[in-house]
């Protein structure tokens, strides 16, 4: 009993008779281990539940942004740096520092669709003419004497995932245009070159 072998008999009459079952090793280590276990066993409903929400999430045709989430790219634009980053938040980053060091412009809120009609650049980049998935992102850090930032990514079929351009349409409402592999068509369907037929309805989202 002295050497935590064996459990002290509980008392059978007053508290104070000497040290009680609880305080014997193997019983204190298995409540330990008891302990841990049933941590570790809410923590995995936890990552349960959180997975089980995500399945119901819109992540587009065939789930296909689900592989690009929190993927992140950049574009060096003059002053700024941009970071978007795939259905997560976007940031400017300003290459001076102080107090627009690193701005958040809005988290993911939504898939949209948009009308454009626009060039192709000599270079192949550029949002074209016709319907185009769009990512809206809200909510980001407030504006001095203007809204929370915003950002509308248009997106539009390119091998390479890429930022072309990013412009302050209105004071802190921003629009992005993105080139990624996400919005090309299957084989096989209509238009399958980048800018000859990317159009994607919101019904095929
Ligand atoms: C920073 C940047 C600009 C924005 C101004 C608004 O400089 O986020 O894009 O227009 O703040 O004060």
């Amino acid at each position: 009993m002295a050497n935590g072998i064996l459990a002290h008999r509980p008392s059978s009459s007053s508290s104070d008779d000497g040290p009680s079952i609880l305080d014997n090793k193997a019983v204190i280590e298995a409540t330990t281990r008891l302990n841990s276990a049933r941590n570790d066993a809410t923590s995995q409903q936890r990552t349960k539940t959180e997975k089980e929400e995500d399945l119901t999430k819109d992540y587009g045709t065939d789930d296909i942004f689900r592989s690009l989430k929190d993927k992140c790219i950049e574009l060096d634009s003059g002053e700024y740096t941009y970071e978007l980053c795939w259905l997560s938040r976007i940031s400017q980053k300003s290459k001076k520092g102080g107090a627009h060091a690193n701005n958040h412009m809005g988290n993911f809120v939504r898939f949209d669709a948009v009308v454009v009609d626009e060039e192709v650049r000599a270079d192949g980049t550029g949002l074209g003419k016709g319907e185009r998935v769009a990512l809206r992102y809200e909510n980001g850090a407030s504006c001095w004497n203007g809204p929370n930032r915003s950002v509308l990514v248009v997106l539009a079929c390119a091998e390479e995932e890429k930022v072309w351009k990013v412009q302050e349409e209105e004071k802190c409402v921003y629009r992005m245009e993105v080139g990624t592999p996400a919005v090309c068509q299957a084989a096989g369907s209509a238009g399958t070159e980048a800018h000859q037929g990317n159009e994607v309805g919101r019904d095929e989202l």
